[in-house]
């Protein structure tokens, strides 16, 4: 399903006035991306996966059955290119059940006693998927990203958010030409589940990367703006009200018809600080433990909402608290700010 009606370049044409210088300078910005990732078009061609010489394990978790992989691709005259390959096990879809215990290819026995056994299934290979996600070329920042990390809890007034972090960011944060790519429709397109093309109030909604469409149980769709000067939840006034307002309702909609999951299944929400300094909500199922989804990341959206009502300058004014790597640039600005 995809509303709303007008053309992306419809959209683009009636561009929101407060929006368009902004958007100027990011297109400057995005044309030489701060990482060094140059990525406007999505490359056809498959990653060599095989070719992948991994130089060590960055995280991995049992319960999460995924493993986080910092690996190397050589090129054909000799440079070694990083890259991450994250490898996860999927959640079992119901209607397959059946296809599985059919068509397993071996049943090995482990252990028994008594009424109780165990086995090694080994399901065929159409339902052994392994859910792949790569970051290629990937960047130092990358790597850090994904790397198993300590995790220090800061408190970020909005001084401190001025004078250390707003510069930090300016300076180092990741690209976000894949978010450009999505909303000018240059990449992920046929995945759009929703758009409210208003350049001021309007967004688009897509699946996460981190979600394979294949089960509800860890639904996990993103809604990233439409207007490119909101970096994130510290910038957001009494202004944006119906811009959220739109993310909320709209988003809810669109997921319950499309996905049959209504709003009061779904925890919708920003992360602070983000990943990516472009204005996003996530929707997650309400029973998925999302990574980011801890009370110190994650701010609802409905929680948001009332407090700018309330209040349109309480981003600029309360202390926000965030989880920061420690090996984490910023952490060590606060630190050598005294703010640790
Ligand atoms: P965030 O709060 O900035 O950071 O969220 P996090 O990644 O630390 O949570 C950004 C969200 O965008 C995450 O949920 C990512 O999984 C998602 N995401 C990142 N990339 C690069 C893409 C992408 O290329 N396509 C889609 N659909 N989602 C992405």
């Amino acid at each position: 399903m995809r509303s709303g009606g007008a053309s992306a370049a419809a959209a683009a044409m009636a561009e929101c006035p407060r929006t368009k210088r902004k958007r100027e300078e990011d297109e400057a910005d995005a044309a030489e991306p701060r990482d060094g990732v140059a990525s406007a078009a999505p490359a056809a061609a498959a990653f060599p996966l095989a070719e992948l010489s991994v130089r060590r394990v960055l995280r991995e978790s049992a319960r999460d059955k995924a493993i986080f992989l910092h690996g190397q691709v050589t090129g054909p005259s000799g440079e070694s290119t990083d890259a991450v390959v994250i490898l996860e096990k999927t959640p079992f879809q119901e209607e397959k059940i059946p296809e599985l215990l059919r068509k397993h290819a071996r049943l090995e026995l482990q252990m028994r006693n008594d009424i109780y056994s165990t086995y090694h299934l080994y399901p065929p290979p159409e339902l052994s998927e392994i859910k792949t996600t790569v970051v290629y070329p990937a960047t130092e920042k990358h790597l850090r990203k994904y790397l198993r990390q300590e995790v220090h809890l800061v408190r970020e007034t909005w001084e401190d958010y001025k004078n250390i972090t707003l510069p930090f960011i300016q300076s180092q944060s990741f690209s976000l030409q894949w978010v450009y790519n999505i909303l000018e429709k240059k990449a992920e397109a046929d995945r759009i589940i929703h758009e409210n093309p208003d350049p001021c109030d309007g967004f688009v909604l897509v699946p996460d990367f981190k979600w394979n469409q294949s089960q509800l149980d860890d639904l996990y769709l993103i809604a990233l703006v439409h207007r490119r000067d909101v970096k994130s939840l510290r910038d957001l006034t009494g202004e944006h009200l119906p811009l959220l307002r739109n993310i909320l309702r709209e988003g809810q909609e669109a997921v319950a018809e499309r996905f049959g999951v209504p709003g009061s299944r779904l925890r919708v929400y920003l992360h602070y600080q983000p990943s990516y300094y472009h204005l996003h909500v996530h929707f997650t199922a309400l029973g998925y433990e999302a990574a980011g989804s801890a009370a110190e990341r994650a701010h609802l959206l409905a929680d948001v909402l009332d407090n700018l009502a309330l209040d349109s300058r309480y981003y600029q004014r309360r202390a926000l608290t965030c989880a920061l790597r420690a090996d984490e640039p910023l952490l060590a600005k606060f630190r050598e700010a005294g703010r640790l």
